[in-house]
């Protein structure tokens, strides 16, 4: 059986799963998304990928049409349809299909995509020796312009920056925000850890709030390893002892090198390791 995409209540061939191309998502990026993974057939933190869609949503005054419960109930269908175990699911809501022009009120029939293939996972290379990473010159929007808490499909912005990283042959970028602060990776977010302390960038410095990054918090604090969100520069990163990115693609792997220098001396750290291994653990439980 072709892979079984599900679009508004409804499974459809992988080729013949299509939307009109007068849909506000396509015309403008208008609507919201979550990237989620299962493991042994289970979405982990499903929960918390729904809050978060839910909220994308709200802040862009877009109302998805059901509820969380038939939201959750279709997402477990087309992984089980699928006879998917360890997936990759995306979870698209568009603004619909509409006239010509911005006005969202002019759509009707907002269109819910599920799609749950199997995961591309990255090499296992870079988890045992480290990505190398550049600092982008395209910086993460302006909170005030398209606020980065939002999951909305205008990811242009973190393109273009994955476009610098990838000419200068790295798969993830570095974004600082408006302020010269670090803020996130292209799609994922970053840790360094300083004197045992574990640090990422808050909330306020115009990030997505990684439900991997709120996993790894959590577990520190189980782990019993000082963790806190601060404020971090360049300068942080490069004096830093270990650094390492979450998202929901790559789980947690170690960064040895940024801008073309080495992170304290080029190997994967212990913490790092630490917790790349907890957090397999807690993704199994
Ligand atoms: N920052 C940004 C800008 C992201 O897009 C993350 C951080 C990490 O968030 P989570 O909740 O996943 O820990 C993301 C998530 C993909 C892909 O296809 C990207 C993400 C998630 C899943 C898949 O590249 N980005």
């Amino acid at each position: 059986m072709p892979l079984q995409i599900y679009i508004s209540g409804k499974f459809y061939d992988k080729e013949n799963a299509k939307i009109s191309v007068y849909d506000h998502g396509l015309l403008y990026g208008d609507g919201v998304f979550e990237g989620m993974r299962s493991y042994s057939g289970k979405v982990f933190r499903l929960q918390a990928h729904l809050d978060r869609l839910y909220e994308s949503a709200s802040a862009i005054c877009l109302t998805i049409p059901m509820t969380k419960e038939q939201m959750e109930a279709d997402v477990n269908k087309t992984l089980q349809l699928n006879s998917l175990q360890d997936a990759y699911i995306r979870l698209v809501v568009t603004r619909g299909s509409g006239s010509l022009g911005l006005d969202p009120n002019r759509t009707s029939d907002p269109q819910v995509i599920i799609i749950a293939d199997s995961i591309s996972l990255y090499p296992e290379e870079y988890y045992q020796k480290g990505l190398k990473i550049i600092t982008a010159s395209t910086i993460r929007n302006h909170p005030a312009a398209l606020n980065p808490r939002v999951k909305s499909l205008n990811y242009l912005n973190n393109i273009m920056a994955k476009i610098e990283g990838l000419q200068a042959g790295c798969i993830e970028a570095l974004m600082l925000n408006t302020k010269g602060e670090v803020a996130e990776c292209t799609g994922d977010n970053i840790f360094i850890v300083k004197k045992c302390v574990l640090q990422t960038p808050p909330k306020d410095a115009g990030i997505l709030e990684g439900i991997t990054r709120n996993a790894i918090l959590e577990l520190a604090k189980e782990l019993g390893i000082l963790a806190e969100e601060v404020t971090l520069t360049r300068h942080d990163l490069f004096v830093a002892d270990e650094c390492f990115l979450t998202g929901s693609a790559a789980e947690v792997i170690p960064v040895v090198s940024i801008d073309g220098r080495t992170i304290a001396n080029g190997d994967v750290g212990s913490v790092t390791s630490r917790l790349m291994a907890e957090f397999k653990k807690l993704v199994h439980k």
